[in-house]
């Protein structure tokens, strides 16, 4: 097994339940990726030490999920080259306070924002895959199977509920 080409990194256990759908849909598309819980303050030297070395074990793109005063893809863009994407996590003010935390960077270190949640999990894990297929011709096939796929299950007419 080659070693895994996208990380994903949350601040808490409690972001699993959303970034877990990053991780399914890398899985879906063949794409080797890990998952770890890693905080910019409560495990700032665990977080240095994974992320400043990330680029030499193989990554190519961290996924980075927090939620509140969300500073976790911030500093990872702050230590390294690498494409950070950002996802804001859910939060007692609906995810803004995330958002805004994750998205606002100034100029100088960028980081790729996604939605808030699930969504911006999945949508992580796509914009990653694309990012590596630049490179993988396979990956790029099958990352056009899975559009094509989507595509093909919306329904041409709405289907009426039956309540129970
Ligand atoms: C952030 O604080 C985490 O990313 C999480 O979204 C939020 C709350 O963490 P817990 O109190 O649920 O561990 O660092």
């Amino acid at each position: 097994m080659s070693s895994p080409k996208v990380s994903i990194i949350m601040g808490s256990q409690s972001d699993w339940q959303d970034m877990e759908h990053a991780s399914k849909l890398l899985t879906e598309l063949g794409v080797n990726h890990e998952c770890k819980i890693i905080s910019a303050h409560r495990t700032p030297q665990r977080h240095h030490e994974y992320v400043t070395t990330a680029k030499e074990r193989g990554v190519q793109v961290i996924i980075a999920g927090a939620g509140m005063a969300a500073h976790l893809a911030g500093v990872t863009a702050a230590l390294t080259t690498l494409p950070v994407l950002g996802v804001p996590m859910k939060s007692d003010m609906h995810g803004i306070d995330s958002l805004l935390s994750t998205v606002q960077m100034p100029g100088g270190i960028p980081v790729g924002t996604l939605g808030v949640g699930k969504h911006g999990a999945k949508n992580a894990a796509l914009l990653a895959s694309g990012i590596l297929a630049l490179n993988d011709a396979e990956l790029d096939a099958r990352l056009t199977q899975w559009r094509e796929k989507q595509t093909d299950n919306v329904p041409h007419e709405p289907q009426t509920i039956q309540a129970v």
